[in-house]
């Protein structure tokens, strides 16, 4: 195992000062050492809106410098790099060397894949093939790295970077560092998220479907449903972080008679921003976004934007009636007035950071939750 403090030492001995990307669980101990860091030192932190936004970066920070940066992400990012890196980065076009930093969910051991949540299965079973197929040398690390292994692993593969002209990467299983000390969350005058979504439920009641976001705010919806017995049709968009709100737009288009909700979270919003240009023009979309300014599901790092005031953007985006609530209470008038207009309504609802540590994951397996979701708002299958 690693620590993180020494290991980014060494990254930063090798030249690395510039690191741009979206958080991982699996390292976020990695991403605390860089934001602990970021400023002094001259080191350089952006937490990106996507992944392919910070490979976007890393390429710039190339032109300017001559200096490769890293980029760091979730292997289930890796899909929004991919264009960025095989139309630009790679050898074949600008060549411009990179090092990814990679978090492997769902990494495979001896062939076999490790227990982790379904949307993890696929994309965890094709990285090192998928980092192949892009011609992205790459090296492992787990909890069985030495740093002395680690430091060379990564000193490789910036050499192969440079001198092959493209990006490297290397990819992290669980467990390859060392949990550094928590700083305990600052307190928030803002309703907790949960509290926040069971109010939003209240109202909605069980008519109005909801499509809800990557990470806990889904997994808050359903233990909720679940526990209060609840049969709001609910579908949890476990995976394509960014992309609820395209789902929710999609369903309104499909059933036009009803109100649709969206569950977003601010992440997510920033992740494909784009989308709320056509998101705004659904009539009968309801959109919450529960806003925390961080990435809370994988330890909390502040996001792209976490200052920006996000229904002002959403009325820029044309959003026909916007609300920012900030008190329990603020909720359910918002909400009642969204259901009572006839145009879309987005709602910005800040919470606080932070969620229960014993909040539990959905069982079922995806396919079907997708039918069992798709026969509660009547939907035949054909
Ligand atoms: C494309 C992609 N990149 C990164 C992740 C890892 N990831 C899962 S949830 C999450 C944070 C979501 O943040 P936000 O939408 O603000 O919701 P919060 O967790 O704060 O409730 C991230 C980065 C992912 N699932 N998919």
């Amino acid at each position: 195992m690693l620590d993180a403090l020494d290991f980014l030492d060494d990254l930063q001995s090798l030249g690395l000062n510039e690191f741009f990307g979206v958080p991982d669980t699996v390292l976020s101990d990695l991403i605390s050492a860089i934001e602990a860091r970021a400023g002094g030192d001259g080191l350089t932190l952006r937490v990106t809106s996507n992944e392919g936004a910070a490979a976007g970066l890393a390429m710039g920070s190339y032109l300017g410098s001559g200096k490769p940066a890293a980029v760091f992400l979730q292997n289930s990012g890796l899909g929004n790099l991919v264009n960025p890196l095989t139309s630009l980065a790679s050898a074949k076009v600008y060549g411009t060397p990179m090092l990814m930093l990679i978090g492997w969910r769902g990494e495979l051991r001896d062939g076999v894949q490790v227990k982790d949540e379904p949307q993890h299965g696929f994309q965890g079973e094709i990285t090192l093939p998928m980092l192949d197929l892009l011609g992205v040398p790459h090296q492992v690390i787990g909890p069985d790295s030495s740093r002395a292994v680690a430091s060379e692993a990564a000193s490789w593969m910036l050499s192969s970077a440079k001198y092959g002209g493209k990006p490297a990467a290397l990819v992290f299983r669980k467990d390859s560092f060392y949990p550094l000390p928590k700083d305990s969350r600052p307190d928030s005058r803002f309703p907790r998220r949960e509290d926040a979504i069971a109010e939003a439920l209240s109202v909605l009641g069980r008519d109005t479907p909801v499509v809800a976001t990557t990470g806990k705010i889904s997994r808050e919806l359903h233990e909720l449903l679940y526990r209060k017995s609840l049969t709001t049709p609910a579908f949890l968009t476990v995976g394509g972080m960014g992309h609820a709100a395209m789902i929710a737009t999609g369903l309104a288009s499909g059933m036009p008679d009803r109100k649709v909700a969206c569950f977003d979270g601010d992440g997510a919003l920033y992740m494909h921003a784009g989308s709320l240009a056509t998101s705004a023009k659904a009539d009968n979309l309801i959109h919450l976004v529960f806003n925390n300014q961080v990435h809370d599901s994988v330890g909390g790092q502040a996001t792209a934007g976490s200052a920006l005031q996000l229904d002002v953007i959403a009325a820029a985006f044309g959003y026909s009636a916007v609300a920012r609530v900030t008190e329990i209470d603020d909720i359910a008038p918002a909400i009642q007035a969204a259901m009572a207009t006839p145009k879309s309504s987005f709602i910005e609802i800040m919470v606080a950071p932070g969620a229960r540590p014993d909040l539990g994951r959905p069982k079922e397996h995806p396919t079907e939750a997708k039918f069992a979701f798709m026969r509660a708002i009547g939907t035949s299958v054909d």
